[in-house]
């Protein structure tokens, strides 16, 4: 039963109170939503409002808006199954959701009737949102990217479900004690979530370890896979409603739970201890997001994740969205699963085995379905970030899938041998089993070779990926290859972060902008406006003044007025650079300090740093403890007169991200060229009317080809001058020796200056810097530098420096993930939006 007191019809039809619940609701909706809000409060709630407390306000509210999204959402679950269209099922480790109320009260068009409808009854729209608890279910860009996508296709209409894990733990909550990191578990749930569904009913069972066996099959000798235990998995759906466009898919997270079979079984044995045991083993399974982004540790419970996940939702898609007696030769007009960099590879033989062993077709028609029903892309160029796993270990866990992955390998191998001929090198070096160190399985390469399509994430990634990491498989099959430059959702990162710009360029351009992004060209001919210029610079500061306000707030900094505020926010790597802005605060505090610079000279800065290691990383965490380190230095050094200050807020996440880049003027994208595959922060500063000081690398290759050099502080070597010092061979200590402000920089650092006097704290970032550095931050110091004098002298020209800003709004629109989903479309999954 609904709580209108009648069940759902099959049809929504128009006369159902369900279906009566508006996409965009009229102005007069404000008394029924209070009513809403406090039917829920008291029937779901279980609360009077005089004895609620803000977390039951919260969660009423939430609910309420849930309520009016749901007509839409069972129809759009009913049409994409009954119309049997080639759908998306996006497969995906992560999600970095961030918070979900703002976005769902604007993609529902609620947001001022249920401000209204609050404040009538004495409740502040605002205090409540401070209440929601952010499903951090990601590392970083490539899970927040997985977010922006699920937007976009819902926005666009696209039939798709997105699938992941339901960590009960998130990424860890950074704190700071006396300047370094430590990690304390985000136990997100644990007040529970308004906006999940548990359908406990269409678990799946998901098996593990065991043997293999032939056995004769009415005279066909077949393979089946005997597991030695399994767990349920349990689908948790979560709204992913469109942008006003009445449209709302599913994102569907699971969640392990040990099987009744599997802990029955012990427990009638007697062993009640063990049969706890057992049941914490099974649910570990989704207990906690590894915190590592880059270097894949080759744990037994993350590929345990993986295959838990994949096969899960494989599982679900043929069970569940396939009409009765569906024709599985025909699933490649059926569906396409994109995998999320290699995590949800093994999805591949997994697919197989499913063909293969459970629905008895042929190996080679099996393969042919296969290679058309999987796309593949890449997030990165590191290669310690390409995950392989042991072959023992992957045996041990899934021994028929091992079996696969070999067949599939030699046939692969056999193609590779009739092209190019006994090639012994190639051979070794394309095939999917590497021999060394240990025997494992190249998961890229698996991959590569299943995938009908293989995408970089930015055009420089792209070509660096079919020159370099997949070069032999670029030569062996050329038409796998393509590009799809990442997007970010222009909804939650201009619209809901940046309200007021949001408005001004609705006030210049008119609406229909943000699912049209290419529309902000419009506002060029405004940046030679001064009116506008004027608004635009007062919405910034605005900007600012909010910021700081949270700043206060949540971790008691204080900010002064009228700084240029310079950002780097990102997960703490070497590539990405973090040490050569210390280096640029510390030149500019060494060069007052000695004498040198008259502080009166400093343009006034306000750096800020956001930014998460992972808990495993030594030398990650030691340049966090030195950020902290040299901010309480130079924060408190009267001589700087306040003219530079660093602020590191703990815990960078989603929701300050939505603070930090509205207020930004200088967005810093710094990572050694080659290394960093798009980077989407770049794009959301750009949006919002940050200049880039930036390297020539991923996204912002593209991003200053758009805003125009003149707009953009490039510096540094290129991608192909980074190859060509590494062929010669680095030497970091003869930049060291050549140049004065750098040398003095590193030893005020390697003096102790930073760690009361104790010199051996930061040795081994000093250390690393002058003797092997692979990210080479001591080759690009000096044009950083000089980027940066640009930069201040830049901002000293107010009006100019605000025509720019404008002029990266404007010429930005390409990097909405709406025109990411259309290009993926157009190359990749041939998918027509449902009608
Ligand atoms: C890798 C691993 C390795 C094993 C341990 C767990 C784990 C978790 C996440 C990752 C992903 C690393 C790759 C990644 O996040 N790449 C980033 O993807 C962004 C979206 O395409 C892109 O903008 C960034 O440049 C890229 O670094």
């Amino acid at each position: 039963m609904s709580r209108y007191g009648r069940d759902v019809p099959e049809n929504t039809s128009a006369t159902h109170p369900l279906a009566l619940a508006p996409v965009t609701a009229p102005e007069s909706s404000a008394d029924a939503f209070v009513a809403d809000f406090l039917h829920s409060l008291n029937f779901d709630r279980g609360v009077a409002l005089s004895a609620s407390s803000a977390n039951d306000r919260y969660f009423a509210l939430a609910h309420t808006v849930r309520d009016y999204l749901m007509a839409r959402w069972l129809e759009d679950l009913r049409r994409q199954k009954q119309s049997q269209s080639k759908g998306v099922c996006y497969l995906s480790a992560e999600y970095l959701l961030g918070r979900q109320l703002d976005n769902n009260l604007l993609a529902g068009g609620l947001a001022d009737i249920a401000e209204e409808a609050l404040a009538s009854c004495g409740i502040s729209l605002d205090d409540l949102r401070q209440h929601e608890v952010e499903p951090g279910l990601g590392n970083g860009g490539l899970g927040r990217l997985a977010a922006c996508f699920i937007d976009s296709l819902a926005t666009l209409g696209v039939p798709s479900i997105g699938y992941g894990i339901r960590y009960e733990y998130g990424i860890f909550r950074q704190t700071f004690v006396e300047g370094q990191q430590v990690e304390q578990p985000d136990s997100w749930l644990s007040l529970g979530s308004p906006w999940e569904f548990a359908r406990p009913e269409d678990a799946q069972t998901i098996a593990f370890g065991g043997r293999t066996e032939t056995y004769d099959d009415e005279g066909v000798t077949r393979s089946r896979w005997v597991p030695g235990w399994n767990v349920q998995a349990v689908p948790y759906n979560y709204m992913v409603p469109g942008f006003q466009n009445g449209r709302v898919n599913t994102l569907r997270l699971w969640s392990a739970v040990a099987t009744n079979a599997f802990d029955l079984r012990i427990f009638n044995s007697g062993d009640y201890e063990e049969a706890v045991r057992a049941q914490t083993f099974a649910e570990n399974i989704s207990k906690v997001l590894y915190p590592e982004d880059s270097t894949p540790q080759g744990k037994e419970l993350r590929l345990q994740q993986q295959y838990f996940f994949v096969a899960a939702s494989i599982h679900d898609f043929l069970d569940n969205m396939l009409a009765e007696g569906f024709d599985l030769s025909a699933l490649p007009d059926r569906v396409i699963f994109q995998l999320n960099d290699t995590h949800p590879v093994i999805a591949v033989p997994e697919f197989m085995r499913v063909l293969v062993d459970e629905k008895k077709m042929e190996w080679d028609a099996a393969w042919a379905i296969t290679r058309q029903c999987f796309a593949y892309t890449c997030h990165t160029l590191l290669p310690e970030a390409l995950e392989v796993w042991p072959v023992d270990l992957l045996g041990r866990l899934l021994p028929r899938h091992l079996e696969i992955i070999y067949r599939i390998n030699e046939e692969f191998l056999d193609a590779v041998r009739a092209r190019y001929g006994d090639d012994e090198m190639r051979i070794r070096n394309m095939s999917i089993i590497a021999e060394h160190p240990v025997r494992s399985v190249r998961m890229a390469y698996l991959a590569t070779v299943a995938g009908a399509r293989v995408n970089g994430v930015a055009e420089l990634h792209s070509q660096l990926l079919r020159d370099k990491v997949l070069g032999d498989f670029d030569d062996f099959f050329p038409e796998k290859f393509t590009n799809v430059t990442n997007g970010v959702t222009p909804r939650r990162f201009l619209r809901l972060a940046n309200p007021e710009l949001s408005g001004l360029i609705t006030e210049a351009i008119g609406d229909g902008w943000l699912t049209d992004l290419e529309r902000l060209r419009e506002l060029e001919p405004f940046a030679e406006d001064s009116g506008f210029r004027a608004a635009f610079g007062e919405v910034k500061a605005a900007n600012k003044r909010r910021l700081h306000e949270v700043l206060r707030a949540r971790d008691g900094f204080e900010v002064s007025d009228g700084h240029l505020l310079d950002v780097m926010v990102k997960r703490l790597h070497e590539y990405k650079r973090q040490m050569l802005k210390v280096l640029h605060v510390v030149s500019t505090y060494e060069g007052v300090v000695s004498g040198r610079v008259p502080a009166a000279e400093v343009q006034p800065r306000t750096v800020i740093f956001g930014a998460k290691a992972a808990p495993g990383y030594t030398m990650a965490k030691r340049i966090i403890h030195l950020i902290n380190a040299v901010g309480s230095v130079v924060n408190s050094d009267p001589r700087l007169d306040g003219r530079l200050t660093v602020i590191f807020p703990p815990n960078y996440d989603v929701t300050l991200a939505e603070r930090v880049i509205p207020a930004a003027d200088l967005s810093e994208q710094i990572s050694l060229a080659g290394k960093e595959a798009s980077g989407t922060g770049n794009m959301k500063f750009a949006l919002n009317g940050a200049l880039t000081i930036g390297t020539d690398d991923g996204a912002n290759v593209e991003i200053r080809e758009l805003v125009g050099d003149e707009n953009f502080f490039l510096f540094g070597m290129s991608e192909p001058e980074v190859s060509e010092s590494a062929a010669r061979g680095y030497r970091p200590s003869e930049f060291y020796q050549e140049d004065a402000g750098l040398r003095a920089a590193i030893d005020l650092i390697a003096s102790g200056a930073f760690s009361r006097g104790d010199r051996s704290v930061f040795e081994p970032i000093v250390s690393n810097l002058l003797y092997e550095d692979r990210f080479m931050v001591l080759a690009d110091y000096a044009s950083y530098i000089a980027a940066q004098e640009r930069v201040d002298d830049a901002y000293a020209d107010q009006e100019a420096w605000t025509r720019s800003a404008i002029l990266n709004v404007a010429r930005t629109g390409f990097f909405s993930s709406d025109r990411s989903i259309r290009d993926y479309i157009d190359r990749i999954w041939h998918t027509p939006p449902l009608a």
